[in-house]
């Protein structure tokens, strides 16, 4: 899209003219017609008018989601389903410019493994920030089952701040959940191998491969995880699976699910049966029950040794200091989640039909008594399943996580093989309703659904298969996410989303009003490390240092040039260019690419971000900005210039027009036809109440900016003018102009938005 200015300006009168009269022209057609062309029912109306939202509309929750192997969150709003955003965590993703510019590279370095940069992540359970166990909307932790990892993403801006390698694990599942008060990130692991590096033979995994779960430290203030304060319970090789962290009485309490308790270790090849096989063999696994809060107190104490940088609680430790404990549980269990009270443990067992509901009350009476039924080969205390359980209840096939309700008692449960959401009652026992889902459900979630004080209302089913839920895309489908109302007592299916960016398993949903994302940063920012950068660069200090083979441009981005617009370097330099986005204005990012140095970077208003490169071959590379920031978009450009080595300067700039005083008389022209347009948008607006709209408060001050910046131009302009230099009038006389078209750009969105909010004539 280009304009000629001639155009740009019939547009914005037009524009001033013809609003309003659109309104009106809502089609004739009847809702009637509507539902018969498209073949809708009145049970269809229903659920359209419980997740359509109009435009401007806001949704009441917030959903984050793992993305699978994607390495990504999405974001999306409930009820709507609209997606708004990818956060790349483990995985470089160039629209957000991560793992392109030096700073949010320095995340994924940290994310390093045995040396190896890592670029992609399997992400499982996204787990937000409590505080008394309630969602406190400040951060999202999310962990890596392939590469034992867990990453911070600051809701701040909903970009990630840290990654932390486990050191012991070779895989994780369980994992992320947060105590209470976010003292502690649970990571549990799921494939038992050897806490070291080395080589270890499988006739060895009894006494040498191992589980564990981790506890990570994370400190609210600074909003990163401790590594030095963390801790680490060795535990079988049992294939831990998910934990969740107890709250109210079982506050300071842990619970962790396994299977493959057999310790099996396949061997298919060799003529052995398969894992599943082996693996799926005992009627039980175990539950683990550990005391964080006791450990934590240990650790405090000096009574735990440190190994690899964090504290390892061996197994004998825990079981000598009262740690930890096993309870059986039937059979190949999944979930593990803890009930709103506190009160309850529910597990879900994939090859069992019932729920296990354990009472945590008779597991602490049982602890007390010491009342075990044996110890398992490492010596771990035994509780008996029926000394510990509440209650069993059949619910259907392939149990695999459950969610809470508002309502006292009342969970939901996926039902993998059934494909089923049941809808039951945890505390009398007794299943409440089913609603058929597609399909094969694995995680749910419902809104609040895992804190002390769920808010009932949705439930999302994040569903494996769509099969044949949506337009066919070739062999590699997206999933499927199903809106369920669960306001009633009937559960009714309102919506399907496709989502196709990995396999999310786990979704958090939190309140929308929870969460206070920034719109800028402060001027100057490096956000991945909280704090001004030492390369920032306020307007008119744009420069270009170097020293020795080191070139550092300290640039600046706004609507609509690059400072620096000329880069000249020579052969063999390392150039590091430093980008600072001046913008103030709400969503105004600037992007910026490179040709052939995998240059790519996102600046949103306030940000300085850096490009580090070898210009290592002599040669012209143009710039240009990414995002369509304004009408003159395009012309957002400039060029690397990488000279030969011994390159002598010739020439200066040429340039393709020679401009006449007539042509600074026909811009100048223009601009006063400009203004007129500015002058009436501006007459509007301010004949208006529009102060009570703070959106039209920011873009009335962008745009005062903007003329300010027209009214130096000017100046600019007519200074040549008087020397006679047309040259350069011209040219700066279209500068001005640049900057009133980005001021009436801004008028009229601030006009529309007094208009389609109902704003009020004041004079
Ligand atoms: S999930 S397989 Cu059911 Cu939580 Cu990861
Ligand atoms: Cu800045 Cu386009």
């Amino acid at each position: 899209m280009k304009f000629s200015k001639k155009r740009t300006l019939s547009l914005l009168v037009g524009l001033t003219l013809g609003l309003g009269a659109a309104s009106s022209a809502y089609s004739q057609q009847s809702l009637q017609d509507v539902m018969k062309a498209r073949g809708l029912t009145q049970k269809d109306l229903l659920a359209a008018a419980k997740t359509y939202t109009p435009t401007g509309g806001r949704d009441e929750y917030i959903a984050v989601s793992s993305g699978g192997q994607s390495g990504q969150l999405i974001i999306y709003g409930i009820p709507s389903m609209r997606i708004l955003k990818y956060v790349a965590v483990f995985t470089p993703e160039p629209w957000q410019g991560y793992g392109f510019d030096d700073e949010s590279k320095a995340v994924l370095e940290q994310g390093r493994i045995n040396g190896k940069l890592l670029t992609y992540g399997d992400t499982h359970h996204p787990a937000f920030s409590e505080t008394n166990g309630d969602y406190d909307g400040r951060y999202v932790f999310i962990n890596d089952k392939a590469n034992p990892r867990v990453a911070v993403v600051d809701l701040k801006d909903f970009e990630t701040k840290q990654i932390v390698v486990n050191p012991f694990f070779k895989s994780e599942h369980g994992g992320a959940f947060v105590t209470p008060n976010t003292e502690y990130i649970m990571e549990a692991t799921q494939y038992a191998a050897p806490y070291s590096d080395d080589f270890v033979p499988l006739s060895k995994f009894n006494e040498v491969y191992r589980g564990g779960l981790t506890y990570w430290s994370f400190d609210k203030k600074e909003g990163r995880i401790k590594k030095e304060n963390s801790f680490v319970f060795e535990l079988p090789p049992y294939s831990q699976d998910l934990s969740d962290a107890g709250k109210g009485p079982s506050y300071g309490w842990g619970f962790t699910n396994s299977f493959c308790s057999e310790r099996y270790v396949g061997g298919i090849e060799k003529g052995r049966p398969p894992f599943e096989a082996g693996c799926s063999q005992k009627d039980t696994d175990f539950l683990h029950v550990t005391n964080w809060k006791k450990a934590a107190e240990l650790v405090k104490a000096g009574k735990v040794k440190k190994e690899k940088g964090m504290y390892l609680i061996p197994m004998k430790q825990a079981i000598a200091e009262g740690l930890l404990y096993l309870i059986p549980e039937p059979k190949s269990p999944h979930g593990v989640d803890v009930t709103p009270d506190g009160t309850k443990i529910i597990v879900a067992g994939k090859l069992d039909t019932h729920v296990s509901v354990y009472s945590f009350d008779k597991i602490m009476k049982a602890i007390k008594e010491k009342n075990f039924v044996g110890k398992d080969p490492y010596g771990i205390p035994i509780i008996g399943m029926k000394t510990a359980l509440h209650k069993q209840v059949q619910l259907g096939l392939g149990p695999l996580h459950t969610q809470m309700d508002s309502r006292k008692c009342v969970a939901y449960t996926s039902l993998y093989v059934d494909s089923q959401v049941a809808k039951w009652d945890y505390c009398e026992g007794k299943v409440l309703d089913k609603i058929n889902i597609h399909y094969n459900i694995g995680h749910l979630v419902t809104m609040e659904g895992d804190t002390v004080d769920p808010d009932g209302k949705y439930l999302v089913s994040l569903n494996k298969l769509a099969i044949d839920r949506f337009n066919p895309v070739g062999p590699l489908h997206p999933q499927n996410h199903q809106l369920i109302d669960i306001s009633g007592d009937k559960m009714q299916l309102l919506y399907d989303m496709p989502l196709p960016l990995g396999e999310p398993h786990y979704v958090v949903a939190i309140k929308a009003d929870k969460l206070r994302p920034e719109i800028r940063y402060k001027s100057g920012w490096n956000s991945r490390e909280d704090k001004r950068s030492k390369w920032r660069t306020r307007a008119g200090r744009e420069k270009i240092v170097r020293e020795g083979n080191r070139v550092d441009v300290y640039g600046t981005l706004i609507r609509s040039h690059i400072t620096p617009e000329i880069i000249e370097v020579q052969e063999g330099d390392t150039v590091s260019i430093h980008l600072t986005n001046l913008e103030r204005a709400e969503d105004e990012t600037h992007g910026f690419a490179m040709y052939s140095h995998n240059v790519n970077l996102s600046v949103e208003p306030g940000k300085t971000v850096s490009a580090t490169f070898k210009a290592d071959k002599a040669g012209v590379y143009p710039y240009y900005c990414t995002e369509f920031c304004s009408a003159l978009h395009l012309e957002m450009q400039g060029y690397l210039l990488v000279q030969p080595k011994g390159y002598k300067a010739e020439g200066g700039f040429v340039e393709g027009q020679k401009y006449t005083k007539a042509d600074y008389e026909k811009q100048v022209k223009t601009n006063v036809d400009t203004q007129a347009v500015i002058d009436s948008v501006v007459a509007f607006i301010t004949s208006h109440n529009y102060k009570d709209f703070p959106p039209v408060v920011a873009l009335v001050e962008d745009a005062t900016d903007q003329l300010g910046f027209a009214a130096e131009a000017k100046k600019k302009a007519e200074a040549f003018a008087k020397k006679g230099d047309w040259q350069n009038a011209t040219l700066w006389a279209g500068q001005w102009w640049q900057y009133q078209v980005k001021t009436a750009d801004l008028g009229l969105r601030a006009k529309t938005y007094l208009e389609e909010h109902g704003a009020k004539k004041i004079k």
